[in-house]
């Protein structure tokens, strides 16, 4: 066959798959072999992912591949890690990136954004190993990120993936390896950072136990990495948007922007595929809904959109990115809170709440792209929306009334579509990104979302929410 088969393991704060891509001939083929939810857990100690259980997960979706597929990939969230010791065990489960620990070690440090070029984030790796106690530190032998933890279960190899390596505030933007001074200066020990490894390159091949004989592929394995490779824009002049239980919004650079205005704006410069740089900003995303949803146990997301379609515009509204909004809770009444707190209605019903979420949402986006675009001296002319909030049509059309531009909604599954091709690179498939992306282009169904409404009307609700900001060309 001109075709081949790679299996794409993607892991979601939300939910995992297990996808088969097909790639050749010009065509790009997902199909899906196991889905499951991502549930953390809490214990005694705080907040947890099951990771075993996810592992267990990927392994069950690697037997439903069927034969024939290349390689395997992994990608997953950004941040998170396990501790492993000198046998090789992992001390305690990995802390989930919305537990409480590091609230009070996050201490910004202004002088760390001109190495590292990484946003503010209370979460980021860094603060969750200043908030480790002494000692498991000190039984530690390594920090392994998840998925580099759950290659090291099934293939015995230790290493940090680079993309994902670029999110623990650890890393030297420009030095392209660990911020060893920075490293040092914390008073943490050199040596529990693994060497890097880069996107493509051969990790091993699955240990006997797993019943698998395949071959692990370092793909962009911070997930964000993977999902802009599968941006389908063929110029340079495109924002991305990709949508899940965070909005991740930025451009893509040729070089880091570490400037003293970008870390006032909470810019980060996160490592890409090819040594890109995505600068962007996290905006909360999908989360607020997501979090709705689990209070009120109603699953049905689109039976909510297409209610909140129709709801009153501009009732309530919120700065999705508030830090009340950040961990597990009761969301509508934190979102009640907020709206008391701003001297607005709080919303009558679930129609309004998801109204109040799509269009703050969308007004963080708009935010976002600005001052991207203002950050970096980057024009956009398109804002490619991927990832799960592609499929939502209602945040789809609002991001682009927002923002006055064009939003062309998906891949959906743009996460594994990146973590195949970077595969298929590796097995002598699409040369570069741009080939890359020309061939999501030509064969990922897209949709198109023209700009609609008034302007004038998005200028004040910005406004209201602090979210004011100059246009992308000063006005
Ligand atoms: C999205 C994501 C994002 C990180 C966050 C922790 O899944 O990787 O890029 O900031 O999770």
């Amino acid at each position: 066959p001109t075709t081949r088969r790679y299996a794409a393991v993607d892991l979601g704060a939300a939910s995992g798959r297990v996808m088969v891509g097909e790639v050749g001939d010009g065509r790009l083929e997902l199909t899906e072999a196991h889905r499951f939810p991502n549930e953390p857990v809490r214990l005694p100690d705080g907040l947890h992912w099951d990771i075993v259980r996810l592992y267990r997960e990927l392994l069950a979706g690697l037997h439903r591949c069927g034969d024939g597929p290349v390689s395997v990939g992994i990608d997953s969230w950004a941040v998170d890690y396990g501790l492993i010791d000198r046998q090789g065990a992992l001390l305690g489960l990995p802390y989930h990136y919305r537990d409480s620990r590091t609230e009070t070690v996050a201490v910004p440090d202004p002088g760390r954004y001109a190495v590292t070029g990484t946003q503010h984030l209370p979460f980021n790796t860094v603060f969750q190993l200043l908030a480790e106690p002494r000692g498991r530190l000190a039984a530690a032998e390594r920090v392994l990120l998840v998925p580099d933890l759950l290659g090291y279960w099934l293939t015995g190899q230790v290493g940090t993936e680079r993309t994902n390596a670029s999110t623990t505030a650890l890393y030297d933007a420009r030095g392209g390896d660990w911020a060893t001074g920075l490293i040092d200066g914390l008073g943490l020990r050199r040596d529990l950072f693994p060497a890097l490894r880069d996107p493509g390159s051969p990790i091993g091949t699955l240990a006997s136990h797993t019943g698998l004989d395949l071959p692990l592929v370092a793909v962009g394995s911070h997930d964000t990495a993977s999902a802009v490779v599968a941006v389908p824009a063929l110029a340079a002049d495109f924002a991305y948007i990709s949508a899940g239980t965070w909005s991740l919004v930025g451009v893509e650079l040729p070089a880091p922007v570490l400037t003293e205005r970008s870390r006032a704006e909470n810019f980060t410069n996160e490592l890409g595929v090819d040594n890109t740089i995505r600068y962007l900003r996290n905006v909360m995303g999908l989360w607020l809904l997501q979090e709705c949803q689990r209070g009120w146990r109603e699953p049905d997301t689109r039976a909510l959109l297409a209610a909140a379609a129709s709801a009153a515009p501009f009732a309530s509204l919120v700065d999705p990115d508030d830090p009340t909004f950040l961990a597990p809770g009761d969301m509508p009444a934190r979102i009640d809170a907020y709206c008391a707190r701003t001297g607005q209605p709080v919303p009558a019903d679930r129609p309004a709440y998801v109204r109040c979420v799509m269009e703050s949402l969308a007004l963080s986006h708009r935010a976002a792209l600005r001052a991207a675009a203002r950050l970096s001296g980057r024009t956009i002319n398109a804002v490619h929306l991927i990832g799960g909030g592609a499929r939502n049509e209602l945040l789809c059309q609002l991001t682009a009334d927002a923002s006055g531009l064009p939003v062309v909604a998906g891949p959906v599954e743009a996460t594994a579509l990146g973590n195949v091709l970077v595969q298929a690179r590796a097995d002598g498939g699409p040369a570069d990104l741009p080939a890359m992306r020309a061939l999501v282009a030509a064969t990922q169904p897209l949709r198109r979302f023209e700009p609609t409404g008034d302007p004038g009307a998005w200028d004040s609700a910005a406004a209201r929410i602090g979210l004011a900001t100059p246009s992308a060309s000063g006005a």
